[in-house]
């Protein structure tokens, strides 16, 4: 009865251990599954990660190769108005004479936007002549307001951030009626003053109190440190330096640009006004903006600051690579 009982003592204790073991191997299973699919998600991810970064390379070196053709363009073109100034040429985009590289399409400098299908890809190129901008260093108060009154800037508000930017780069410390040198600054808590010196770079101005990120996008386009110079060149500048100009809005500005498009640089600037707020500046400096986007959509913008020194070399020089 012992012998017959024994077993059937320990049956119960027999199925708690299977069922306990079953648990168990269930268990084991499930981590195993979630190590699995997580390491499945996280390789997925890596490689994911991968593409991300080989496509944004991709787009950055398409970017870099527009800007290269653009500055392989302008100093050809360059070359060949040197060769128009000593009389054996007539224009410098269009007219005979024109020693351009084979197969490159000469670029106008006023920022007319050129799409350039490139390894699959594409990069749209634009020059920006910095002599068509308004120069923060220069005699450029009127523009400088007219430019901030075109963003909607109430008149308080243009005269303060006018002033502020006169007086954050004149080497004295008199505040101006409406500006701000470094007690107005201390007065709001920031930890720097007035530069008293000229804007090296444009964004400088985002250092301005009132001068918001938004603000500083509207105005950008239309000013620079590079032209040396008081007023803008019109074959150049951009709607937004037309629309700083006095009682000119943005259509009469786009109406503007249009009528340059179709004409040759001299005879628009003939057909205009005469007016002190324009210069006749051809500095060689300019922006390049190149955006590129590949094949696979990625995309990348390259903004370059480069002047043309055709008799160095390199031909050229960056102050700017962003
Ligand atoms: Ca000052």
């Amino acid at each position: 009865m012992i012998e017959f009982r024994h077993p059937l003592r320990k049956t119960p204790l027999l199925r708690t251990s299977r069922g306990v073991a079953l648990v168990a191997v269930i268990w084991v299973t499930s981590v195993l599954a979630i190590i699995a699919t997580s390491v499945a998600t996280s390789s997925k991810t890596e490689t994911s990660l991968s593409r991300n970064r080989v496509e944004n390379a991709q787009a950055r070196a398409l970017a870099d190769a527009g800007v290269q053709r653009a500055l392989l363009t302008l100093l050809s073109q360059h070359g060949a108005r040197t060769k128009s100034d000593n009389g054996q040429s007539t224009n410098p985009t269009t007219g005979p004479g024109l020693a351009l590289i084979q197969g490159l399409q000469p670029l106008r400098r006023d920022g007319t936007e050129y799409v350039w299908p490139f390894n699959s890809g594409s990069v749209r190129i634009s020059v920006h002549l910095e002599s068509g901008k308004i120069n923060l260093n220069a005699e450029n108060e009127e523009l400088l307001g007219g430019l901030l009154r075109s963003t909607g800037l109430t008149p308080t508000d243009v005269r303060s951030i006018t002033d502020t930017v006169l007086d954050f780069r004149d080497p004295d410390s008199e505040q101006r009626t409406y500006g701000r040198e470094t007690a107005g600054y201390v007065a709001l808590g920031l930890k720097y003053g007035a530069k008293n010196r000229n804007f090296e770079a444009v964004d400088e101005l985002l250092l301005i109190p009132g001068v918001t990120r938004s603000l500083y996008q509207k105005i950008r386009p239309a000013l620079t440190v590079y032209s040396a110079v008081q007023g803008f060149n019109p074959n150049y500048a951009p709607i937004e330096a037309f629309m700083a100009l006095p009682g000119v809005d943005r259509q009469e500005a786009i109406a503007l640009l249009q009528r340059r498009q179709n004409m040759l640089e001299d005879d628009f600037r003939q057909s205009l006004p005469a007016s002190s707020l324009y210069s006749s500046n051809v500095a060689p400096v300019m922006t390049i903006i190149a955006d590129a986007t590949t094949k696979s959509g990625a995309g990348f913008t390259r903004e370059a600051i480069i002047a043309l020194v055709p008799s160095e070399n390199p031909p050229y020089y960056i102050f700017s690579w962003d």
